[in-house]
């Protein structure tokens, strides 16, 4: 489950690397615990296939990811960060100008 999602900077300037950081556990105890970002192309509110746009997954020294933003239209972006393997969590908001 992930417990905070931040970006930064937000909002960015196209073509800056965005820090995305999450902190996430998971209920059960002892399973391990990775972390998708997608990027929220159709605005449905889930993470899929062709809006991933990184994955940590290695929990041991928190997880985050660095969004190059570079190819990016300026323009507000969903980005949702889902915590494997249980469950699905928040979305958030960039935007990049
Ligand atoms: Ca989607
Ligand atoms: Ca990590």
């Amino acid at each position: 489950m992930v417990d905070t999602f931040t970006a930064s900077p937000n909002p960015a300037t196209v073509g800056q690397i965005v820090q995305l950081v999450v902190t996430a556990h998971d209920p059960d105890p002892g399973e391990a615990v990775t972390v998708n970002f997608y990027k929220d192309s159709n605005s449905n509110g889930q993470g899929e296939e062709g809006e991933i746009i990184g994955q940590d997954l290695d929990g041991s020294d928190g997880f985050a990811f660095d969004w190059n933003t570079k190819y990016e239209s300026p323009g507000t972006f969903n980005l949702l960060a889902v915590a494997f393997t249980r469950t699905r969590r928040p979305a958030m908001r960039i935007r990049a100008r």
